[in-house]
């Protein structure tokens, strides 16, 4: 039996000397000190001992239990130092080398354009309004005075969702201003930027859809002055200061008296040049006096109040900002064209 007894020390250590990772270890400890294990299978045997003989053998089982524990705590030990070492070095970090840049994108040049345009007027106390893109024909035409035989409400020229033309995509975001109306009491000052819609082909300078800004202004005693004023105030804040406009007579549904603004040629200071076309002045945008049966229609009495109003394209106002030759470059988004901005 005492032999036996060395045999399973012998064994144990030989195997947990050779053990490679905790599982193996654990497969020892369990075939060598189980319950079922050898060690226990020698203990069971202790009854057919002489009882003399007893208190030796349970001294040297318990010195073999000790050994084979203690050589399994050390190599326990040992194994979770070598993964640790191990890991370290796997997972050495070298500081000293370059790191690789993120390619960070940036802003698109009609969000740029947008976000100039926006804070010009939120400085000027506006409010910048959102509204639906699919609209109701009563807020994009009756509202805004363009009764049944106005050329714009031909199915040539608008996306009509039904046969009867109530709804349809907005050709313009003037119907956010007619919403305004609604909703507010005057004073009121908003600008409404947004995706419009119409019936073109794609070219140079034409897209079925487009940006508009559009703004408007309500209150007692507001004139054309506040017009003029406050448009040139953005054009000097977006093209520099000193910044040459002009107003010319025009006609709008909407407006009365309606005028559109041009903006002195940059690139030729006026005497003209290819890029205006030999002009002088380039067209910026459309204006004017808020018509008396469009406050009317929208509950505002037009011996009270008065309004002016504007809308701009957007991606016209980009290419001018930017020089950009060809209205499908803003759309396209090749990344080569994206870049330069
Ligand atoms: C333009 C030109 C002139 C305009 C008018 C209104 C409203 F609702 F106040 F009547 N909104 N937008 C307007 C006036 C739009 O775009 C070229």
């Amino acid at each position: 039996m005492k032999e036996l007894l060395e045999t399973i020390r012998r064994e144990a250590l030989t195997a947990v000397s050779a053990a490679a990772d905790p599982a193996a270890l654990e497969e020892l400890r369990v075939r060598f000190l189980g319950k079922k294990g050898q060690l226990t299978a020698v203990l069971k045997q202790m009854g057919k001992l002489a009882p003399e003989e007893r208190p030796a053998m349970g001294q040297a089982a318990n010195d073999v239990r000790a050994a084979i524990e203690a050589a399994m705590e050390k190599a326990r030990t040992d194994l979770q130092a070598k993964a640790l070492e191990a890991r370290l070095r796997a997972e050495t970090l070298d500081v000293t080398i370059p790191g690789r840049a993120e390619p960070l994108g940036h802003r698109h040049p009609m969000s740029i354009a947008l976000e100039e345009i926006k804070e010009i007027f939120i400085g000027m106390g506006f409010d910048v309004l959102d509204g639906p893109e699919v609209e109701l024909a009563e807020y994009n035409f009756d509202r805004l005075n363009a009764d049944e035989g106005h050329p714009s409400r031909d199915w040539s020229d608008t996306f009509y969702f039904d046969t009867d033309s109530r709804v349809m995509l907005r050709s313009q975001t003037s119907p956010m201003q007619v919403r305004a109306m609604d909703a507010r009491k005057p004073p009121i000052r908003i600008i409404a930027p947004g995706r419009v819609y119409r019936k073109d082909e794609v070219d140079a300078t034409h897209s079925p859809m487009f940006h508009q800004v559009e703004g408007m202004v309500i209150d007692k005693g507001v004139t054309m002055a506040d017009l003029k004023g406050t448009l040139n105030l953005m054009v000097e804040q977006l093209y520099g200061k000193g910044t040459v406009t002009r107003f010319r007579p025009h006609h709008f549904p909407f407006t009365e008296p309606s005028c559109e603004m041009d903006v002195q040629c940059h690139k030729c200071g006026g005497v003209g040049c290819p890029t205006c076309k030999g002009e002088g002045w380039i067209e910026l945008l459309g204006a004017g006096m808020v018509h008396p049966r469009v406050l009317e229609m929208s509950g505002i009495d037009p011996t009270v109040y008065s309004g002016w109003a504007f809308g701009m394209g957007l991606e016209r106002t980009a290419m001018r900002r930017f020089l950009i030759s060809d209205l499908r470059l803003i759309f396209e988004n090749d990344i080569r064209f994206l870049e330069q901005f």
